[in-house]
Formats: structure tokens, C-alpha cells, sequence
């Protein structure tokens, strides 16, 4: 195994966390994790440098770029969908302006290192928008190319980022006179909502599903902010990692596209619940919801084709419900919280 050098931005979030520890246990990649607030405890001796900053100070990423020739850059920092849509110009900030600037350092460690730099950057089924619940049922599973009306600032944020990626990748100055030998590799993945047994998301619109879960093992009432129809998309963290992974390390010649769905499972609100239930009989999990986030849910699609993805670079989810909440799910949120 070589070592690569790795850049991970929003490292003390959700994925970064999975991402991490998945890294220091199965490669001996180093990582340079980048966050606007000191890492975990549990984080740092994983790593092999660990930087306070915030992307959208261009300073910061340039000295980071002279400190380190990185192979893969994990663009994982961004304000998620209900935060975005509380705080819509810092939501652009972070989520446009900040990618704008790490493909730039892309560009520049591609320069500087005259090779292809990785540059891997988790999107999201907020890039879609249903108009309405009838036409959601209807059209079920969707492929990329279908749908991408967001209603959200930071669906429109995704997908524009999304493109800009295609964008570096593919067409960057491409008025310059001479052929440029920098090149980034752009890859992105469109994440349904994600629940990792060890962390809660912050700032979501899914947040409802890791909550429900999380409150009910603490012996917390939870009033969850949606109806008990809602179904969204949605995948356990160690698939998640492992989409994410393995996307970065497939041959170029074989990706078809730029960005891939990846999808895994699609519960009601509702079979959330009765599955939480059945490991803690005593949750008291009720439905109240909040109309305002509700209508974002109901724009997100009820599932995802994500058969460019198998076909591409082999992707299957490892689990499905009933795996995700009996081997994973409940074994080790559990042990977080009864140990
Ligand atoms: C959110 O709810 O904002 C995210 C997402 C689906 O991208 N979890």
C-alpha cells in the first residue's frame, strides 16, 4: 500500500468522522483533516495533521497547499439543507464559495504537482424537487438526470457545485492558449439521508431518522418534525464510507459520469419508528410535524436509480433495513449510550 495524502474539509462532521476512521484502519493514507472547530478526542490520533480553519478564507487553503502535496481531496464541508435555508447567504459562502476555493487549491497542487489531484465531493438528494406528493409516488426511483429542480438553498447550492466540479474537470480556462497540464479529477456522489450510530447530524432536513433513533435510546421523548408517511431515501454510515471510498478509488476509464446516486433503503417515517420500537419498546416517539421542513421532504424523491453507480464501480449497499438497524444500527448506538 502507498501513502497517499489525503485533505479532508468538515472533517469533524458526520462523514468525516466514518471517513477517518475508516482510513486509519484499512490504509495508510495520511489525512490532513481540516475543520472550523477543533477535532474530536477521538479523531486526532488518526490523523496526521489536524488544522482549525474555515475554507472560505483562501489564506488557509494556501498554506495548507504549501505544507503538503495531497493525492485526494474529500470536499466534505458544507451548511446542511435546513441551517442553509435559515442562513442562505452564508449557506453560499460555505457551500459555493468555499468549494470554489478547494478546487482552485486543486488546480494549483495539480500545477504544482504536474498530476491528476482526486477531488471527491458528497452531494445529496436535495438536488432534486417534486413538485408535489402525487407526482413523487409516481415517478419513484429517479436517475440524475431527472428532476434537479431544488427548492432548497442548499439543493441549488449542490447541484451548481456539482457542475462547477464538471466544470474544472473538464473545461477550466479553456480559452488559455496552451494545453494545461494541471487536471482535476472531479467525483461526487449524491447522498440520500445518512444515520451513523456514533454521531447526529446537525442542521438536516433527514435529521429526523438519527434523532428518532438517537432519543429513543437515551430514553428521550422525541416529537418528530414529520408525518408518518414521509419516505426519503437513506443509508447507514459504514455504507456510506464505503460509497464514497470506493467511487475514489475506481479507475477513471470506467466512470460513465461525474455524479452517481447511491441509495441503500427507503422507510417511512413510520417503519422508522416501528423498528425503533422493537429494539426500545418503551420510546415515546410521536408525530408532530413542522410544515415548513415537511414541504422540503416531500420535494425529495422517494428513491434513487443509483444503477449508473453498480454498473461503474461495483456499488451495492452492504446493508439493508433490517441489517442496518439488527447489526448495526442498535448494537452500537446501544453500546454508546448503556456502556
Ligand atoms: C440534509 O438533510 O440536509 C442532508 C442531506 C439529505 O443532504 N442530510
Amino acid at each position: 500500500m502507498s501513502t497517499r495524502t489525503i485533505l479532508i474539509t468538515g472533517a469533524n462532521g458526520e462523514i468525516g468522522h466514518g471517513l477517518i476512521d475508516y482510513l486509519a484502519t484499512h490504509t495508510r493514507a495520511r489525512v490532513v483533516a481540516l475543520d472550523l472547530h477543533p477535532l474530536d478526542e477521538s479523531l486526532y490520533r488518526m490523523c496526521y495533521r489536524t488544522v482549525i480553519g474555515d475554507i472560505t478564507e483562501m489564506s488557509v487553503l494556501e498554506s495548507l497547499s504549501t505544507g503538503f502535496d495531497f493525492d485526494t481531496i474529500f470536499h466534505l464541508a458544507a451548511l446542511l439543507s435546513t441551517r442553509s435555508e435559515r442562513q442562505p447567504p452564508l449557506a453560499h459562502r460555505v457551500n459555493v464559495n468555499g468549494t470554489l476555493n478547494l478546487l482552485e487549491i486543486a488546480v494549483l497542487q495539480a500545477r504544482l504537482q504536474g498530476r491528476e489531484i482526486k477531488f471527491i465531493f458528497p452531494s445529496s438528494i436535495a438536488v432534486y424537487g417534486l413538485p408535489d406528493l402525487a407526482t413523487k409516488a409516481q415517478v419513484g426511483k429517479i436517475k440524475e438526470h431527472e428532476w434537479c429542480q431544488p427548492r432548497t438553498m442548499y439543493g441549488i447550492n449542490k447541484l451548481y457545485t456539482e457542475q462547477l466540479g464538471g466544470y474544472y474537470a473538464r473545461y477550466y480556462r479553456q480559452l488559455d492558449a496552451d494545453e494545461r497540464p494541471e487536471h482535476v479529477d472531479f467525483r461526487s456522489i449524491r447522498f440520500p439521508g445518512i444515520i451513523s450510530a456514533h454521531t447526529l447530524p446537525t442542521g438536516g432536513t433527514s435529521d429526523f431518522a438519527p434523532e428518532m433513533l438517537h432519543n429513543a435510546a437515551q430514553g428521550k421523548a422525541y416529537p418528530c418534525f414529520v408525518r408518518e408517511d414521509t419516505c426519503i431515501p437513506f443509508m447507514v454510515m459504514p455504507d456510506a464510507v464505503r460509497a464514497i471510498t470506493l467511487l475514489e478509488a475506481a479507475p477513471r476509464d470506467k466512470l460513465s459520469r461525474q455524479v452517481y446516486n447511491v441509495g441503500a433503503f427507503n422507510p417511512s417515517a413510520e417503519v422508522i419508528r416501528a423498528s425503533t420500537l422493537k429494539a426500545f419498546p418503551r420510546a415515546e416517539i410521536s408525530f408532530v410535524p413542522d410544515l415548513k421542513r415537511q414541504n422540503i421532504l416531500d420535494s425529495w424523491p422517494l428513491d434513487v436509480d443509483d444503477s449508473a453507480a453498480q454498473q461503474d464501480w461495483n456499488w451495492h449497499p452492504e446493508y439493508d433495513l433490517e441489517r442496518a438497524f439488527s447489526e448495526y444500527l442498535i448494537p452500537a448506538i446501544t453500546e454508546r449510550y448503556h456502556q
